[in-house]
């Protein structure tokens, strides 16, 4: 595989479209080829899926419909967007990833780990992020930045406990990974934020000989 596969993880309102785009600039600048693209989503039956997931009327999917849901969008995803492009060289951005299964269906809705494990093997195989930057900010701050945009869909109705574990579900994986992960402290100005995300990507390139 000659592309690299960067993905950002975060909690509701963290700022990853936001600062998806200043990286698909800097990489730009950096003269890659780079296919932005998110989850769950990023192909056609997978947008229908999230259309699913993320409806608010939607009340009675049980945690193993919404963990296998997850996956199915995967699945096309890696399979028609994500492989493909990586293949061809270029460097895949997703907003969201597996992390976000081990967040969410893992820490927030309390599904062991190790059968999230199991499907990530059997879906994945040796796929595995290059570079995962997780924006980290107090889970009231970030809902206080999403409320303000538009109506909660079906996640953003849980509770604050359900985004307190996904936060931490997140930094212990951030602490449990430090070879791919680099923490940011999005709870400061977007101009900071994106200072930190540029001392991030030079480190990198550099490590990658670019
Ligand atoms: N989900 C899951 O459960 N399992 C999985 O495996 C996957 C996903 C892949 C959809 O994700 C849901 O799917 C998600 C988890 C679940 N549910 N939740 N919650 P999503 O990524 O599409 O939805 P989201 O997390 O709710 O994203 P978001 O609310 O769009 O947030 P964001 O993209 O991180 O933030 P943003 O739109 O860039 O910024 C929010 C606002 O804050 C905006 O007005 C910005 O201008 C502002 N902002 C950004 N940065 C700053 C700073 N630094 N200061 C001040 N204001 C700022």
């Amino acid at each position: 595989m000659k592309g690299k596969f960067i993905t950002i993880e975060g909690g509701e309102g963290a700022g990853k479209s936001t600062n998806l785009i200043f990286i698909r600039q800097y990489l730009k600048a950096a003269e890659k080829k780079v296919v932005l693209t998110r989850e769950p989503g990023g192909t056609s039956v997978g947008e229908k899926i999230r259309d699913v997931l993320l409806d608010k009327k939607q009340i009675d999917i049980s945690n193993d419909t919404e963990l296998l849901m997850m996956f199915a969008a995967r699945a096309q995803h890696i399979e028609h967007v994500i492989l493909p492009a990586l293949n061809a060289g270029d460097w895949v951005l997703c907003d969201r990833f597996t992390d976000a299964t081990y967040a969410y269906q893992g820490g927030g809705r309390g599904i062991d780990n190790e059968r999230i494990a199991t499907l990530e093997n059997w879906v994945q195989g040796t796929l595995r992020p290059d570079l995962t930057l997780l924006l980290d900010l107090p889970v009231e701050e970030g809902m206080k930045r999403a409320n303000k945009r538009s109506e909660p869909d079906r996640f953003e109705q849980e509770k604050l406990e359900f985004f307190n574990r996904v936060r931490n579900a997140y930094l212990n994986m951030a602490r449990t990974n430090t070879g791919r992960y680099r923490i940011v402290d999005a709870s400061t100005s977007l101009e900071n934020v994106q200072e930190q995300i540029t001392q991030i990507l030079d480190e990198f390139c550099v490590d990658n000989i670019l």
